[in-house]
């Protein structure tokens, strides 16, 4: 080869591996949760950076505010699109209140989905729920009902009073009442914020309030440890069964005591990984529209709906059969 056929190869070549360069670019995702502190988030964070290490182009951003508010997170989404990211993926602590600045990231190119908690369809591109909305709010009128054979008075204890996913299992719990759950009589809801010291104080307020409570519902992993450690330190083990939603490596003490028959949850995990399989396809190209599928790599795939909405996984129930060997992983 002469030195012209030579630098002509070298030329090339520069190019082939400079034409490749996008392919390899980089891909900042932003994991957005409601709080930081919430072993629920830490676990999907953890399931985050599993996908960013399959992906290989990916860095996981792993941020949120120090309370589950919708003025924390906005603050967070100005500096993440001053930061250019190139996905915002959002667990929201309000669907309406986070759709301007979300609004304002998809005008500058940025991806947005929401998972867990949803936005509003038009601030975001598509939502990935942990699992059927019907499905987890019977799911936890059912771990009440369960171990309440006479029936009897039950009262939820949520996160905040604006998160979508609460309130829609919340909502589609209600719903199947009457027919599934006619013995249970539901005498309250109330709003512990995900915050440990407000969900003690509303689990209080509930005993004090209604002597006949037999059950306890919290769907968030926070608000279950709050009533379960309430129950356990007035001694109110086997009067009041606390259920719902929870994290089995914080909750395992409390099937342990017997504060708690059963309570349910998808993997956090698989949904941190979900969530990053997905904002890295739409960021890299993939259009989020009805009847699109959607790879979430070894969890499986998902198939939009006409909400541009997808649910992972059926919830998953715990008792003292199984909370041991769960408690090890998440
Ligand atoms: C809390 C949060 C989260 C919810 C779980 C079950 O950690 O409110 O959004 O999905 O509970």
């Amino acid at each position: 080869m002469n030195i012209l056929k030579k630098l002509a190869a070298a030329t090339a070549l520069t190019a082939l591996v400079l034409g490749a360069a996008p392919a390899f670019a980089e891909t900042k995702i932003a994991l957005v949760v409601k709080a930081l502190g919430n072993g629920f988030f830490d676990a999907a964070a953890k399931g985050a950076e599993d996908a960013a290490k399959e992906l290989g182009d990916v860095t996981v951003i792993y941020t949120g505010p120090t309370s589950a508010t919708a003025e924390g997170q906005i603050e967070i989404i100005n500096a993440l699109i001053a930061q250019q990211v190139n996905a915002i993926a959002i667990s929201a602590n309000d669907p309406d209140a986070l759709v301007p600045v979300l609004k304002k990231a998809m005008s500058r190119g940025i991806t947005v989905i929401s998972w867990d908690s949803g936005v509003a369809a038009e601030g975001r591109q598509m939502h990935l729920n942990p699992s059927d909305t019907d499905l987890i709010g019977s799911t936890i009128f059912k771990l009440a009902a369960d171990y309440l054979p006479d029936g009897g008075e039950v009262a939820i204890l949520s996160a905040s009073s604006t998160a979508a996913n609460q309130n829609s299992w919340i909502d589609a719990g209600k719903a199947a009442l009457p027919t599934m759950f006619p013995k249970l009589t539901l005498v309250a809801t109330v709003y512990g914020d995900d915050d440990s010291v407000k969900s003690t104080d509303e689990a209080k307020g509930l005993i004090a309030s209604y002597p006949n409570l037999k059950a306890i519902i919290a769907p968030t992993t926070v608000g279950v440890v709050a009533a379960a450690q309430v129950v356990t330190d007035m001694g109110l083990i086997g009067k009041i069964n606390v259920t719902g939603l929870a994290l089995p490596s914080e909750f395992k003490q409390f099937i342990d005591n017997g504060s708690s028959k059963a309570v349910a949850l998808w993997n956090p995990i698989d949904l941190g990984y979900s969530a990053v399989y997905i904002a890295h396809a739409l960021a890299n190209g993939t259009e989020a529209k009805p009847g699109v599928t959607l790879s979430i790599g070894h969890v499986g795939e998902i198939t939009l709906d006409d909400t541009n909405s997808a649910a992972m996984a059926a919830p998953f129930t715990f008792d003292a059969s199984n909370i041991e060997e769960f408690s090890k992983i998440y």
